[in-house]
């Protein structure tokens, strides 16, 4: 993934790595899901990833050392940054409502270039869309970016050819703020009376 051996996100501090065995770890991204796919089969590829994963963190009402990302991944010829904007605002519109804006900021990430973060407009009506959006009205829910030629190319993919983009967001952050929960271990504690709320229609 384009993530150098002395790369900090593969410090002690951010990954769980088993004391049995110094090379393997819980994952901290779904991306090793969109790698093996890579390197097992032949453009066009379009897939989405969605599973658990872990990250060294102190549990607090905001972090988990558990939670769940969905990623994307679509690689074809011709694959363009337009693409990928427009994809990511038909999921914010479906997602969000069919008025929803979006912003996308420039970022990093080690597997993307160009990297962006995509916000969405939340408003500025009650004092919670102040607290957390942090006064901007923008809420930050997804990562993004053209794959990088060099993630292409190590999982045997031609970058002279094809081109793709990639993106993975954090789903509970998003469940947090639709249904307005402002604690994420209650949905790691399988307590059926706060479960029971999300029922979906019979
Ligand atoms: C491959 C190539 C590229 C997936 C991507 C992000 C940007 C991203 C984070 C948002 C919050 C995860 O839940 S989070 O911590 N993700 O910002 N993820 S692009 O890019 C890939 C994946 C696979 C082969």
């Amino acid at each position: 993934m384009n993530t150098p051996e002395d790369h900090p996100a593969r410090d002690m501090q951010d990954t769980f790595y088993l004391k049995s065995d110094a090379n393997r770890l819980l994952r901290t991204h779904t991306s090793s899901v969109q790698a093996r796919v890579m390197t097992s089969s032949t453009p066009p590829i379009r897939i989405i990833a969605p599973g658990r994963v872990y990250r060294n963190e102190t549990i607090s009402a905001r972090s988990h050392c558990q939670f769940h990302q969905v990623e994307g991944l679509y690689i074809d010829k011709k694959v363009s940054f337009a693409d990928m904007k427009q994809t990511l605002l038909y999921y914010a519109r479906e997602m969000y409502g069919p008025k929803t804006k979006i912003r996308l900021r420039p970022s990093y990430f080690p597997f993307t270039e160009p990297s962006a973060e995509m916000d969405v407009y939340w408003g500025l009506k009650t004092e919670t869309d102040h607290k957390i959006t942090k006064g901007t009205g923008w809420l930050e829910i997804l990562g993004c970016g053209m794959v990088d030629p060099n993630v292409l190319k190590n999982c045997g993919i031609d970058p002279e050819v094809y081109t793709g983009f990639a993106f993975g967001m954090g789903i509970e952050r998003q469940a947090m703020l639709q249904y307005k929960i402002d604690d994420i271990r209650l949905l790691f504690e399988n307590d059926v009376r706060f479960l029971k709320q999300f029922a979906s229609a019979k």
